[in-house]
Protein backbone atom coordinates (compact mmCIF):
# COMPACT_ATOMS: atom_id res chain seq x y z
CA UNK A 1 0.00 0.00 0.00
CA UNK A 2 1.29 3.22 -1.00
CA UNK A 3 2.40 4.86 2.77
CA UNK A 4 1.21 8.87 0.98
CA UNK A 5 -2.49 7.80 0.00
CA UNK A 6 -5.28 9.71 1.45
CA UNK A 7 -7.68 6.77 2.10
CA UNK A 8 -11.42 8.22 0.81
CA UNK A 9 -13.60 6.02 3.23
CA UNK A 10 -17.83 6.09 2.43
CA UNK A 11 -19.91 4.27 4.19
CA UNK A 12 -22.57 1.79 1.83
CA UNK A 13 -25.18 0.63 4.25
CA UNK A 14 -27.46 -1.68 1.64
CA UNK A 15 -28.89 -4.62 2.33
CA UNK A 16 -31.38 -4.45 -0.68
CA UNK A 17 -29.10 -7.02 -2.22
CA UNK A 18 -29.90 -9.99 0.46
CA UNK A 19 -33.07 -11.05 1.81
CA UNK A 20 -31.60 -11.14 5.88
CA UNK A 21 -31.57 -8.23 7.07
CA UNK A 22 -28.56 -6.61 9.47
CA UNK A 23 -26.23 -5.64 6.80
CA UNK A 24 -27.55 -1.74 7.10
CA UNK A 25 -25.76 -1.90 10.64
CA UNK A 26 -22.08 -2.74 9.18
CA UNK A 27 -20.88 0.20 8.57
CA UNK A 28 -21.37 1.66 11.97
CA UNK A 29 -19.76 -1.55 13.86
CA UNK A 30 -16.81 -1.14 11.66
CA UNK A 31 -16.33 2.64 12.78
CA UNK A 32 -17.64 1.67 16.96
CA UNK A 33 -14.28 -1.29 15.81
CA UNK A 34 -12.35 1.81 15.01
CA UNK A 35 -11.74 1.85 11.75
CA UNK A 36 -11.05 5.03 11.37
CA UNK A 37 -8.86 5.73 14.43
CA UNK A 38 -6.71 2.56 13.35
CA UNK A 39 -6.17 4.07 9.71
CA UNK A 40 -5.17 7.49 11.03
CA UNK A 41 -2.77 6.06 13.83
CA UNK A 42 -0.94 4.42 11.15
CA UNK A 43 -0.34 7.72 9.48
CA UNK A 44 -2.95 7.81 6.85
CA UNK A 45 -5.09 10.66 5.95
CA UNK A 46 -8.55 9.30 6.31
CA UNK A 47 -10.95 11.73 4.71
CA UNK A 48 -14.40 10.18 5.93
CA UNK A 49 -17.32 10.69 3.74
CA UNK A 50 -19.86 9.38 6.43
CA UNK A 51 -22.76 7.03 4.73
CA UNK A 52 -24.07 7.34 1.56
CA UNK A 53 -28.12 7.37 1.71
CA UNK A 54 -29.22 7.62 -1.98
CA UNK A 55 -32.38 9.28 -2.43
CA UNK A 56 -35.83 7.56 -2.85
CA UNK A 57 -34.20 4.15 -1.70
CA UNK A 58 -35.74 3.99 1.58
CA UNK A 59 -37.83 0.79 2.23
CA UNK A 60 -37.02 0.33 -1.98
CA UNK A 61 -36.22 -3.82 -2.69
CA UNK A 62 -36.02 -3.65 -6.25
CA UNK A 63 -33.58 -3.22 -9.06
CA UNK A 64 -33.79 0.64 -9.80
CA UNK A 65 -33.21 1.07 -5.63
CA UNK A 66 -29.96 -0.87 -6.12
CA UNK A 67 -29.04 1.41 -9.11
CA UNK A 68 -29.59 4.43 -7.48
CA UNK A 69 -27.19 3.26 -4.91
CA UNK A 70 -24.56 2.05 -7.87
CA UNK A 71 -24.57 4.95 -9.18
CA UNK A 72 -23.58 6.78 -6.29
CA UNK A 73 -21.04 4.74 -5.30
CA UNK A 74 -19.15 4.38 -8.79
CA UNK A 75 -19.22 8.55 -9.14
CA UNK A 76 -17.63 8.26 -5.28
CA UNK A 77 -15.16 6.39 -6.31
CA UNK A 78 -14.58 6.99 -9.55
CA UNK A 79 -13.83 11.02 -8.40
CA UNK A 80 -11.24 9.23 -5.32
CA UNK A 81 -9.03 7.30 -7.94
CA UNK A 82 -9.19 10.46 -10.54
CA UNK A 83 -8.01 12.63 -7.55
CA UNK A 84 -5.26 10.01 -6.63
CA UNK A 85 -7.06 8.32 -3.57
CA UNK A 86 -8.17 5.27 -2.66
CA UNK A 87 -11.78 4.71 -1.59
CA UNK A 88 -12.73 2.26 0.61
CA UNK A 89 -16.16 1.48 0.59
CA UNK A 90 -18.01 -0.73 3.41
CA UNK A 91 -20.62 -2.44 3.43
CA UNK A 92 -23.54 -3.19 3.24
CA UNK A 93 -23.73 -6.70 1.32
CA UNK A 94 -22.39 -7.43 -2.04
CA UNK A 95 -23.91 -5.32 -4.37
CA UNK A 96 -22.11 -2.00 -3.52
CA UNK A 97 -19.51 -3.59 -5.50
CA UNK A 98 -21.56 -2.82 -8.53
CA UNK A 99 -20.99 1.18 -7.77
CA UNK A 100 -17.09 0.68 -6.41
CA UNK A 101 -16.28 -1.60 -9.51
CA UNK A 102 -18.23 0.26 -12.02
CA UNK A 103 -16.26 3.34 -10.63
CA UNK A 104 -12.64 1.93 -10.70
CA UNK A 105 -13.28 0.67 -14.49
CA UNK A 106 -14.54 4.01 -15.35
CA UNK A 107 -11.30 5.25 -14.14
CA UNK A 108 -9.24 2.74 -15.84
CA UNK A 109 -10.98 3.13 -19.02
CA UNK A 110 -9.35 6.74 -18.72
CA UNK A 111 -6.09 5.68 -17.47
CA UNK A 112 -5.55 2.73 -19.76
CA UNK A 113 -4.30 0.26 -17.16
CA UNK A 114 -6.43 -2.92 -16.31
CA UNK A 115 -8.58 -3.38 -14.17
CA UNK A 116 -8.16 -7.13 -11.84
CA UNK A 117 -10.40 -7.84 -9.38
CA UNK A 118 -9.64 -10.15 -6.24
CA UNK A 119 -12.67 -11.22 -4.61
CA UNK A 120 -12.12 -12.93 -1.35
CA UNK A 121 -15.28 -14.79 -0.94
CA UNK A 122 -16.93 -18.32 -0.15
CA UNK A 123 -19.25 -17.87 -3.15
CA UNK A 124 -18.48 -16.91 -7.06
CA UNK A 125 -21.53 -13.97 -6.87
CA UNK A 126 -21.77 -14.97 -10.48
CA UNK A 127 -25.40 -15.96 -11.06
CA UNK A 128 -27.81 -14.19 -12.81
CA UNK A 129 -31.18 -13.38 -13.11
CA UNK A 130 -32.02 -16.63 -14.29
CA UNK A 131 -29.64 -18.73 -12.65
CA UNK A 132 -29.51 -17.69 -8.91
CA UNK A 133 -31.93 -19.82 -6.87
CA UNK A 134 -32.73 -17.28 -4.20
CA UNK A 135 -32.95 -14.03 -6.34
CA UNK A 136 -30.41 -12.14 -4.28
CA UNK A 137 -28.39 -9.62 -5.67
CA UNK A 138 -25.33 -10.02 -3.84
CA UNK A 139 -25.20 -13.37 -5.13
CA UNK A 140 -24.48 -11.63 -8.80
CA UNK A 141 -22.83 -8.45 -8.91
CA UNK A 142 -19.77 -9.82 -11.19
CA UNK A 143 -22.19 -11.66 -13.54
CA UNK A 144 -23.45 -7.88 -13.77
CA UNK A 145 -20.04 -6.54 -14.35
CA UNK A 146 -18.75 -8.65 -16.91
CA UNK A 147 -21.74 -7.48 -19.24
CA UNK A 148 -24.31 -10.81 -18.61
CA UNK A 149 -27.37 -10.14 -19.91
CA UNK A 150 -30.38 -8.87 -18.03
CA UNK A 151 -28.67 -6.47 -15.55
CA UNK A 152 -29.53 -3.53 -17.67
CA UNK A 153 -31.88 -2.18 -14.46
CA UNK A 154 -29.08 -2.10 -12.28
CA UNK A 155 -27.14 0.57 -14.45
CA UNK A 156 -27.37 4.41 -15.83
CA UNK A 157 -28.70 3.73 -19.05
CA UNK A 158 -25.66 4.29 -21.89
CA UNK A 159 -22.16 2.79 -22.47
CA UNK A 160 -20.85 1.38 -19.28
CA UNK A 161 -16.97 -0.37 -19.46
CA UNK A 162 -17.07 -3.78 -18.77
CA UNK A 163 -14.78 -5.85 -16.24
CA UNK A 164 -13.43 -8.91 -18.55
CA UNK A 165 -14.26 -12.03 -16.34
CA UNK A 166 -10.34 -13.27 -17.02
CA UNK A 167 -9.56 -10.51 -15.12
CA UNK A 168 -11.38 -11.64 -11.85
CA UNK A 169 -9.87 -13.84 -9.50
CA UNK A 170 -12.47 -15.57 -7.15
CA UNK A 171 -10.15 -16.49 -3.90
CA UNK A 172 -11.48 -18.95 -1.42
CA UNK A 173 -14.28 -20.35 -3.03
CA UNK A 174 -16.41 -23.18 -1.23
CA UNK A 175 -19.95 -22.40 -2.14
CA UNK A 176 -21.17 -22.43 -5.97
CA UNK A 177 -24.54 -22.60 -7.80
CA UNK A 178 -24.78 -25.00 -10.86
CA UNK A 179 -26.00 -22.43 -13.53
CA UNK A 180 -23.11 -20.41 -11.92
CA UNK A 181 -20.46 -23.18 -12.37
CA UNK A 182 -21.02 -23.43 -16.15
CA UNK A 183 -20.92 -19.63 -16.70
CA UNK A 184 -18.31 -18.78 -14.37
CA UNK A 185 -16.45 -21.72 -16.15
CA UNK A 186 -17.13 -20.32 -19.78
CA UNK A 187 -16.36 -17.48 -19.07
CA UNK A 188 -12.74 -18.26 -17.97
CA UNK A 189 -13.08 -16.37 -14.40
CA UNK A 190 -10.20 -17.48 -12.03
CA UNK A 191 -10.79 -19.57 -9.33
CA UNK A 192 -8.54 -20.23 -6.14
CA UNK A 193 -11.03 -22.66 -4.28
CA UNK A 194 -10.47 -23.70 -0.19
CA UNK A 195 -8.79 -27.22 -1.90
CA UNK A 196 -6.14 -25.44 -3.86
CA UNK A 197 -5.74 -23.21 -0.25
CA UNK A 198 -5.84 -26.43 1.87
CA UNK A 199 -3.00 -27.89 -0.49
CA UNK A 200 -0.59 -25.22 -1.45
CA UNK A 201 -1.41 -22.58 0.92
CA UNK A 202 -2.04 -18.56 0.56
CA UNK A 203 1.11 -17.67 -0.48
CA UNK A 204 1.49 -19.29 -3.73
CA UNK A 205 -2.03 -18.47 -5.46
CA UNK A 206 -1.90 -14.96 -4.32
CA UNK A 207 2.07 -14.02 -5.43
CA UNK A 208 0.53 -15.48 -8.94
CA UNK A 209 -2.56 -13.30 -9.15
CA UNK A 210 -0.42 -10.23 -7.63
CA UNK A 211 2.92 -11.12 -10.07
CA UNK A 212 -0.15 -11.10 -12.94
CA UNK A 213 -1.52 -7.89 -12.09
CA UNK A 214 2.27 -6.33 -11.60
CA UNK A 215 3.15 -7.12 -15.19
CA UNK A 216 0.35 -5.92 -16.38
CA UNK A 217 0.34 -2.60 -14.51
CA UNK A 218 -3.06 -3.30 -13.05
CA UNK A 219 -5.04 -1.46 -10.80
CA UNK A 220 -6.02 -4.35 -8.42
CA UNK A 221 -9.31 -3.80 -6.64
CA UNK A 222 -9.67 -5.82 -3.60
CA UNK A 223 -13.48 -6.88 -2.51
CA UNK A 224 -13.83 -8.53 0.95
CA UNK A 225 -16.52 -10.44 1.81
CA UNK A 226 -16.78 -11.01 5.25
CA UNK A 227 -18.35 -14.80 4.57
CA UNK A 228 -14.14 -15.41 3.07
CA UNK A 229 -13.74 -16.32 6.88
CA UNK A 230 -14.02 -19.25 9.13
CA UNK A 231 -17.53 -18.63 10.54
CA UNK A 232 -15.82 -19.83 13.80
CA UNK A 233 -13.46 -15.99 13.39
CA UNK A 234 -16.15 -14.14 12.12
CA UNK A 235 -19.48 -15.33 12.83
CA UNK A 236 -21.49 -12.05 11.99
CA UNK A 237 -22.54 -12.56 8.26
CA UNK A 238 -25.54 -13.92 6.76
CA UNK A 239 -23.99 -16.58 4.71
CA UNK A 240 -21.90 -18.36 6.76
CA UNK A 241 -20.04 -21.30 4.98
CA UNK A 242 -17.97 -23.62 6.68
CA UNK A 243 -14.29 -24.51 5.90
CA UNK A 244 -13.17 -20.39 5.80
CA UNK A 245 -9.86 -19.10 6.23
CA UNK A 246 -8.70 -18.84 9.06
CA UNK A 247 -6.93 -15.66 10.90
CA UNK A 248 -3.23 -16.57 9.92
CA UNK A 249 -4.32 -17.26 6.35
CA UNK A 250 -6.39 -13.69 6.26
CA UNK A 251 -4.15 -12.08 7.67
CA UNK A 252 -1.40 -12.93 5.51
CA UNK A 253 -3.32 -12.16 2.78
CA UNK A 254 -3.10 -8.34 3.97
CA UNK A 255 0.09 -8.73 4.28
CA UNK A 256 0.99 -9.66 0.93
CA UNK A 257 -1.03 -7.31 -0.53
CA UNK A 258 0.08 -4.25 1.26
CA UNK A 259 3.63 -5.31 0.79
CA UNK A 260 2.71 -5.62 -3.08
CA UNK A 261 1.21 -1.66 -3.21
CA UNK A 262 -0.87 -3.17 -6.24
CA UNK A 263 -4.25 -2.91 -4.27
CA UNK A 264 -5.76 0.63 -5.68
CA UNK A 265 -9.71 0.41 -4.63
CA UNK A 266 -10.90 -1.70 -1.65
CA UNK A 267 -14.67 -2.82 -0.19
CA UNK A 268 -15.07 -4.44 2.96
CA UNK A 269 -18.72 -6.16 2.72
CA UNK A 270 -21.63 -8.43 4.07
CA UNK A 271 -20.91 -7.58 7.85
CA UNK A 272 -24.18 -8.09 9.36
CA UNK A 273 -23.59 -7.01 13.46
CA UNK A 274 -27.11 -8.94 14.07
CA UNK A 275 -25.52 -11.91 13.83
CA UNK A 276 -22.39 -11.17 15.43
CA UNK A 277 -21.14 -12.26 18.80
CA UNK A 278 -19.70 -9.22 20.84
CA UNK A 279 -18.56 -7.39 18.16
CA UNK A 280 -15.77 -10.58 17.14
CA UNK A 281 -16.31 -10.33 13.52
CA UNK A 282 -15.91 -6.28 12.98
CA UNK A 283 -12.63 -6.31 15.49
CA UNK A 284 -11.46 -8.91 12.91
CA UNK A 285 -12.07 -6.75 10.06
CA UNK A 286 -10.95 -3.74 11.14
CA UNK A 287 -7.58 -5.64 12.12
CA UNK A 288 -7.18 -7.08 8.98
CA UNK A 289 -8.12 -3.73 7.29
CA UNK A 290 -5.20 -2.24 9.16
CA UNK A 291 -2.78 -4.94 8.24
CA UNK A 292 -3.50 -4.18 4.01
CA UNK A 293 -2.92 -0.11 5.18
CA UNK A 294 0.12 -1.43 6.98
CA UNK A 295 -0.01 -2.55 10.56
CA UNK A 296 3.01 -5.21 10.89
CA UNK A 297 2.22 -7.91 13.00
CA UNK A 298 4.88 -7.07 15.63
CA UNK A 299 3.06 -3.65 16.19
CA UNK A 300 -0.38 -5.28 17.04
CA UNK A 301 -1.47 -4.01 20.79
CA UNK A 302 -1.85 -5.88 23.77
CA UNK A 303 -5.97 -7.14 23.58
CA UNK A 304 -7.46 -6.08 26.86
CA UNK A 305 -10.59 -8.38 27.13
CA UNK A 306 -13.46 -6.24 28.40
CA UNK A 307 -14.76 -7.49 32.42
CA UNK A 308 -17.37 -9.67 32.24
CA UNK A 309 -20.34 -8.43 34.64
N1 LIG B 1 -25.03 -18.32 -4.43
C1 LIG B 1 -26.07 -17.99 -3.52
C2 LIG B 1 -27.11 -17.09 -4.17
O1 LIG B 1 -26.86 -16.60 -5.26
O2 LIG B 1 -28.17 -16.89 -3.59
C3 LIG B 1 -25.51 -17.31 -2.27
C4 LIG B 1 -24.90 -16.00 -2.57
C5 LIG B 1 -24.36 -15.37 -1.35
C6 LIG B 1 -23.68 -14.11 -1.73
C7 LIG B 1 -22.79 -13.75 -0.65
C8 LIG B 1 -22.35 -12.48 -0.50
O3 LIG B 1 -21.45 -13.52 -1.04
MN1 LIG C 1 -8.58 9.08 -14.06
MN1 LIG D 1 -20.04 -12.03 -1.75
MN1 LIG E 1 -20.11 -14.63 0.11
Amino acid sequence: MLSSSIIKLVGAPIEIGTSEPGAVMGPAALRTAGLVRVLQDLGHTVHDLGELSPDGTLGQRTLSAIRAWTTEISSMVETALDEGHLPVVVGGDHSLSLGSIDGALRHCARTGRPLFVLWLDAHADFNTLETSPSGNVHGMPLAALCGEPGFEALFEAGERPLLDPARVHLFGLRSIDAGERALVTQRQVNIVDMRTIDEFGVVAPLRRILDRVAAANGHLHASFDVDFLDPTIAPGVGTTVPGGATFREAHLIMEMLCDSGLVGSLDVVELNPFLDERGRSARVLVELVASLFGRRIIDRPTEVPPLET
